[in-house]
């Protein structure tokens, strides 16, 4: 793997973890931070031994927002030009499931990078936001249209418009995250569910992550008719065979990815 400044990176048990390490200024989100996330996510998601990836903040703060440092002075067409944030968008084309584990703030850029992954365990402390009305303008990554779709319009509008910041217990009751658990445990219980998920059979993981992020993108019908052709396509899997004949052999698969 390559060597970052503003990131670590660890594997165990075919998960990657990459931890935000920025604590000084609450992980905020700047260029160079963006670049280095996106390609220790690239690295992990090309290699075979991986079947899962962890992102992970601090108990203090999971991303307290783009860098307001890095963006205060900038022009429209500089912004235009940087455009990291939208890289986020690129993590749903990551063909692994991504976990987001969050303690503390998760605001603005940080809250539409939690967002962008596709579980999230959240820490008691955790505190979800999109303040960016606080400084002259709205969310520019996802906060306006994932959240939305997560939390819905009542809540979604209140935070955008006004600021609101959710507990843990209220966003996981909106759906925006999938489980609640003290701060001690936060990093453990997302490092297990990882791990879990990655003991899986990764072709099956890979259609599945695809198939539910399609369900905001298209039709119904065109839903269906990609989720019934990857359901067949699994059929031409090893694990496939695998899968089934375990299960009448009363035994565990063991799955090669083919
Ligand atoms: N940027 C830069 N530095 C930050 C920061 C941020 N977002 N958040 C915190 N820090 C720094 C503080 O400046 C402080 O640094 P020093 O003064 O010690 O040098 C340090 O972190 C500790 O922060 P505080 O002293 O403020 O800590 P408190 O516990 O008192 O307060 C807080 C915590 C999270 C409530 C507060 O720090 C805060 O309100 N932070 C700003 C939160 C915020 O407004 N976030 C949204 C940023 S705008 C784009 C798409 C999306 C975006 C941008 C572009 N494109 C597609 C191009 C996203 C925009 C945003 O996220």
């Amino acid at each position: 793997m390559s060597t970052y400044e503003n990131i670590l990176i660890e594997e165990f048990d075919r998960v990657g973890l990459i931890t935000l390490n920025r604590p000084k200024a609450l992980n905020a989100l700047n260029s160079a931070l963006i670049s280095e996330l996106m390609e220790a996510l690239f690295e992990f998601d090309n290699k075979d031994s991986i079947g899962t990836i962890v992102i992970n903040g601090n108990e203090r703060a999971f991303a307290a927002g783009a860098d307001i440092k890095e963006m205060a002075t900038a022009s429209a067409v500089e912004m235009l030009k940087r455009d990291h944030i939208s890289l986020f968008d690129r993590i749903q084309g990551i063909k692994k499931p991504v976990i987001a584990a969050v303690s503390g703030w998760c605001l603005g850029g940080g809250n539409e990078l939690a967002m962008s992954c596709d579980m999230i365990v959240a820490s008691e402390s955790a505190r979800f936001g999109q303040p960016e009305i606080n400084i002259g303008v709205i969310p520019g990554a996802g906060g306006t249209q994932r959240l939305t779709r997560a939390v819905g319009k009542a809540v979604a509008m209140e935070m955008v418009l006004n600021n609101r910041t959710l507990t843990a217990d209220e966003a996981c009751q909106y759906g925006l995250v999938n489980r609640v658990v003290p701060v001690e445990r936060y990093l453990d219980e997302a490092k297990q569910l990882a791990a879990e998920i990655a003991a899986r059979a990764p072709l099956a993981l890979r259609m599945g992550k695809e198939a539910v992020n399609n369900a905001f993108e298209s039709f119904l019908r065109d839903g269906l008719s990609d989720e019934r052709r990857a359901f067949y396509f699994l059929f031409a899997s090893q694990d496939q065979k695998e899968g089934m004949q375990a299960f009448l052999e009363k035994r565990n698969a063991e799955w090669k990815g083919v």
